[in-house]
């Protein structure tokens, strides 16, 4: 069947107020890139001449300026799942003019498969080749494409002339039977291939082709500073001790790195460590610092759900393709992520978290409780079913004003059940086996700044019983910090 060539704009045309739109991509990589813009233009005319347009924003994950940065400010977003990272999504959703809903990724596709979550009208794909006969070759990211392009009526392509051919191979695109039909997912190590390298769709929804070469456009990380080069060396040494002490296989075990700039920083901690076996990944996103591992030959595979690298990185690997096609294989989120597989293989987790506190919870998304950063991501989808789960984060942020550990946590993404490491750049918290009153212990003793230690000392002596908080005092260093700016003006005479 033959494609009609199409503009962005005419592609807008076919996309109406009300509908929901499936992006290809997992973060900014394999996102569309043309299309979102054009059509953020229309919602802004349809806008001027009185008439409402908006759509429900579906993607695999956080996403680029060319989705959520450019619909948000056209003010085209009803609503959106399941991650945002963009700043000016982050601040409609907090202004509720986006009715944001967070959800584990893993569960994205499955859920819109089971009809939770509403209709998908329009698929919006990102593809790197297309065939009359409707295969699809994704680009440097796969997220919910398979899902979306099954369930949508249209499907848009925005074919990239700027991904290489070679990307063929590099994907494995399979989706589970749904219960109560489903099996087990057969993944039994990394680098096992169980579907196919293309994404094949009934050619007769694919309403028109538009081209485009613009680049995924992600941004280098900052430089591993004093902080993070010193939690990246923590995560190392206890990880070694892990080793010597036979409670990781000497193999080593696959693991799972979330993201950000300590992610990326702990990665590279776990490079230059001659005591850490070359290992295997199995994680959602692979980020600059897994392109060096490679190369170094420390990172031996990679299963992921994009290449979320830099452009500086992207050329190299393109450049050099051959190497790397055999060492990196993309997966459908749900795969990716999926618990299944993340506790058969026994994943190293590393996430990071926003805050947490002395008892072991962890808030990953909502600063003080009410205002989303990004959303829970992959990182419980990893967490629960780890083998190790560890969390990482700086002992405080904002120059110290914030403490990130705290008495009670203000929301809760991973509870005390989940997380069995907590790692910052004072030390280690291993809370395996610990009661909560060990847990908080070991957690003031190693992981909080010398600032607010005896303030958390202080806090303990307040409560009573197994988990021994206080329920007036819980939150006072969240209400200090919304009255004086500096959690370390808390006053417990102040709540008891
Ligand atoms: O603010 O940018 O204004 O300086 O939060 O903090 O320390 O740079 O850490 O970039 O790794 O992000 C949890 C948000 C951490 C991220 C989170 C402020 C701090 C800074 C960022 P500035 P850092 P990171 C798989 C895994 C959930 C999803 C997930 C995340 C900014 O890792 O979204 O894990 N995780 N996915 O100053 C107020 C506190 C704070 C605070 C830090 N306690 N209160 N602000 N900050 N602690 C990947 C996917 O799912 C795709």
């Amino acid at each position: 069947m033959a494609f009609n060539i199409i503009t962005a704009e005419e592609a807008a045309q076919f996309i109406h107020h009300n509908d929901n739109v499936g992006f290809s991509g997992f973060t900014a990589a394999g996102t569309p890139k043309v299309v979102p813009v054009a059509l953020a233009q229309r919602a802004e005319a349809e806008h001027a001449a009185g008439r409402p347009f908006q759509i429900g924003v579906y993607t695999g994950a956080s996403t680029s300026d060319y989705v959520d940065g450019a619909l948000t400010r056209a003010k085209a977003i009803k609503s959106r799942t399941p991650y945002q990272s963009h700043k000016d999504t982050r601040a409609a959703v907090n202004a509720n003019e986006i009715a944001y809903f967070d959800m584990h990724l893993s569960h994205l596709a499955q859920s819109l498969r089971y009809g939770f979550l509403g209709k998908i009208n329009v698929a919006i794909i990102e593809a790197t080749e297309v065939t009359p006969e409707g295969e699809i070759l994704l680009g440097n990211g796969v997220g919910a494409t398979p899902t979306f392009c099954a369930l949508a009526d249209k499907i848009i392509i925005e074919l990239n002339h700027h991904d290489p051919k070679e990307l063929r191979g590099m994907h494995d695109i399979y989706q589970p039977l749904d219960p109560p039909y489903r099996r087990e997912i057969p993944i039994y190590k990394p680098s096992d291939r169980i579907g196919s390298p293309i994404v094949k769709v009934d050619p007769k929804k694919i309403v028109g082709i538009v081209e485009s070469d613009k680049l995924d456009g992600v941004k280098p990380f900052t430089p591993a500073d004093e902080t993070t080069m010193k939690i990246g060396q923590n995560v190392c040494d206890f990880l070694v001790s892990q080793l010597k002490a036979g409670l990781i296989p000497p193999q080593f075990l696959p693991i799972q790195s979330g993201v950000g700039n300590i992610a990326n920083a702990v990665l590279g901690s776990l490079g230059s460590n001659p005591d850490i076996p070359a290992f295997e990944m199995y994680t959602e996103v692979i980020q600059d610092a897994v392109i060096d591992l490679m190369k170094e030959g420390k990172c031996k595979f990679a299963s992921c759900c994009s290449m979320t690298i830099s452009d500086e990185k992207q050329k190299e690997v393109f450049g050099n393709i051959r190497f790397f096609h055999d060492k990196v294989i993309m997966r459908p989120g749900e795969i990716s992520n999926n618990p299944e597989i993340v506790r058969r293989l026994g994943l190293i987790t590393m996430n990071t978290a926003l805050e947490a506190d002395i008892f072991g919870n962890v808030n990953s998304t909502h600063v003080t409780g009410t205002k989303m950063m990004n959303g829970i991501g992959g990182s419980a989808d990893f967490t629960r079913n780890a083998y190790l789960s560890i969390f990482t984060c700086p002992s405080v942020a904002k120059g110290g004003k914030i403490s990130a550990i705290v008495p009670m946590v203000s929301h809760v993404d991973h509870s005390e059940h989940s997380v069995q490491v907590l790692i910052t750049e004072q030390g280690v918290a291993d809370l395996r086996g610990k009661s909560p009153i060990q847990r908080a212990h070991t957690i003031i003793e190693n992981c909080v700044h010398p600032m607010y230690k005896q303030l958390l000392w202080d806090y303990l002596k307040l409560g009573k019983g197994h988990t021994p908080h206080n329920l007036k005092a819980a939150f006072g260093f969240h209400n200090e910090f919304l009255k004086s700016g500096d959690m370390a003006l808390t006053n417990w005479a102040d709540y008891v």
